[in-house]
């Protein structure tokens, strides 16, 4: 795919995969007003997750958003998704602009301080299709964002997801490279992720 819009159309991944960053995809003024409406207005919850059996809080507040008719299964239960806010809808037509896809769903993230991460995994859920074209948008603090092979762990990549950056992730991605935000030790204020989705 090329994305030669605001001037970078190189594919962060050295093959198997393709990844593009736009640092500044939105203004100042959109970035601290879409902050500040999601931090408040988002029906955020912290949720736990099973881990060898035991139930453990997730590191993060969580959301789900999307389409009415696009349920999706959540530790085998099937969950209805919240209808898009007014933000979230501009924020996802702002990026399928350039994605040129519809996005149905969005998991929103609120990482609170730096204790607060996402562990290695991909998004590669059978709803979301052979090939999910993933759109992640970043609000507030900049947290390191890590690539690595899936395979053998012998690749990985760094970047750094910033204020008002928006990372699309397509093509064979989900298959050979998994992705993680650790946790930060540096006095690190909230930030905000939403990954686009299309469930098929
Ligand atoms: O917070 C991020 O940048 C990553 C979020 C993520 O990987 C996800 O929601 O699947
Ligand atoms: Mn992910």
């Amino acid at each position: 795919m090329q994305n030669s819009l605001f001037g970078n159309n190189d594919n962060l991944l050295p093959y198997k995969g393709e990844a593009f960053l736009y640092p500044h995809f939105f203004t100042k003024e959109e970035c601290s007003a879409y902050f500040k409406e999601l931090k408040t207005g988002i029906e955020w919850k912290q949720e736990s997750i099973k881990i060898f059996g035991k139930e453990v809080m997730q590191p993060r507040l969580t959301a789900w958003y999307g389409n009415s008719d696009k349920p999706y299964t959540y530790s085998g239960l099937t969950m209805q998704p919240t209808p898009w806010t007014s933000a979230l809808m501009a924020i996802k037509r702002k990026i399928e602009a350039v994605a040129k896809v519809e996005f149905t769903s969005a998991l929103l993230n609120l990482y609170r301080d730096g204790m607060d991460s996402m562990g290695w995994h991909r998004d590669n859920e059978k709803e979301l299709g052979i090939n999910p074209v993933i759109g992640s948008v970043s609000f507030g603090a900049t947290r390191v964002f890590k690539f690595r092979l899936y395979e053998n762990r012998s690749i990985s990549k760094s970047i750094e997801l910033g204020d008002g950056s928006f990372l699309l992730m397509c093509g064979e991605t989900q298959h050979y490279w998994e992705h993680q935000v650790a946790k930060t030790g540096k006095p690190t204020s909230p930030r905000i992720n939403i990954t686009f989705r299309i469930i098929k």
